[in-house]
């Protein structure tokens, strides 16, 4: 059975990490505009920076949770036949055991290069400019898809939507596209969809069936099944 999971923050909310739309979310401290454009970017690159980075060491506080390594487990079983495609920027699917992982919206420790376009595994801060190690040039970016931009690996992924067996969606409110639009694409080339979210997303019509509840409950007992 081929199946492709979309994740988003929800799956990581159990981490710690704080989602977007929440009460206390990412955005509440900052409007989306003013640190995820290009626009900011030329505009207040040291504001972009130090959010970006504030997230990036935040990453060491944060564990995966029986969630990831459910869908680690789940890779074991499936192989090739699993793609996880993720919306977030975070590692936890990788520290949890997962290899077929894709981040169409970037990740938090890659930086890429606007000389000379080179990406390179980055943990530590971008905000004192550091020079690019390959180029020598002052231009590292946070290695993340923002609005505006075309995310990450759309080809691959549409491709294996076309040829999905099952798609699943855990923990994203399907508020941001193309991701948004993944379900409705699944769907009408013929795979079941399935939703696991803490509450019904903006989509949630466009999935054959929907559970409802935290992913670290929903996801273990949905991989259970499959795995038999
Ligand atoms: C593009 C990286 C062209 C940076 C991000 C069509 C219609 C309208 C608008 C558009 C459209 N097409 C394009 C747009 C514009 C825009 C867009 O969608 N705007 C929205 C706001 C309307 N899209 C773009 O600009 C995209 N680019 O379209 O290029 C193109 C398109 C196709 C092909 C070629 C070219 C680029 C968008 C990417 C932006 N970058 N992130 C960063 O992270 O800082 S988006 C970012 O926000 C995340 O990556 C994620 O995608 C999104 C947040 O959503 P979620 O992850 O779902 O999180 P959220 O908090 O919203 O929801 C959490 C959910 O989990 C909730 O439902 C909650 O109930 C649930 N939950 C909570 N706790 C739990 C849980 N579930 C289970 N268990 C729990 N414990
Ligand atoms: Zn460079």
């Amino acid at each position: 059975m081929r199946v492709v999971v979309l994740t988003g923050a929800g799956i990581s909310a159990e981490s710690g990490v704080p989602t977007f739309r929440d009460a206390d979310g990412l955005w509440e401290g900052h409007r989306v505009e003013d640190v995820a454009t290009p626009e900011a970017y030329d505009h207040a690159p040291i504001t972009v920076h130090r959010f970006y980075d504030a997230r990036r060491a935040a990453l060491a506080g944060v564990e995966p949770n029986p969630a990831h390594h459910a869908l680690a487990r789940l890779e074991q079983g499936l192989g090739d036949d699993l793609l996880v495609v993720t919306q977030n920027i975070d590692d936890l699917h990788e520290r949890a055991g997962s290899s077929r992982v894709l981040h169409m919206h970037g990740q938090l420790l890659s930086a890429l290069c606007r000389a000379c376009g080179g990406r390179m595994r980055w943990d530590g801060d971008l905000v004192d400019l550091p020079p690019c190690p390959g180029c020598g040039v002052s231009e590292l970016r946070p290695d993340v898809v923002w609005f505006g931009e075309i995310p990450y690996e759309m080809d691959r992924i549409s491709d294996r939507l076309a040829e999905a067996d099952l798609f699943v969606s855990i923990g994203t409110s399907g508020a941001v596209y193309p991701a948004a639009g993944f379900v409705q694409a699944a769907a009408s080339y013929g795979a079941r969809t399935l939703e696991l979210n803490l509450q019904p997303s903006e989509g949630t019509d466009w999935f054959h069936e929907s559970r409802h509840g935290p992913a670290g409950v929903l996801v273990p007992a949905w991989v259970d099944e499959v795995l038999g």
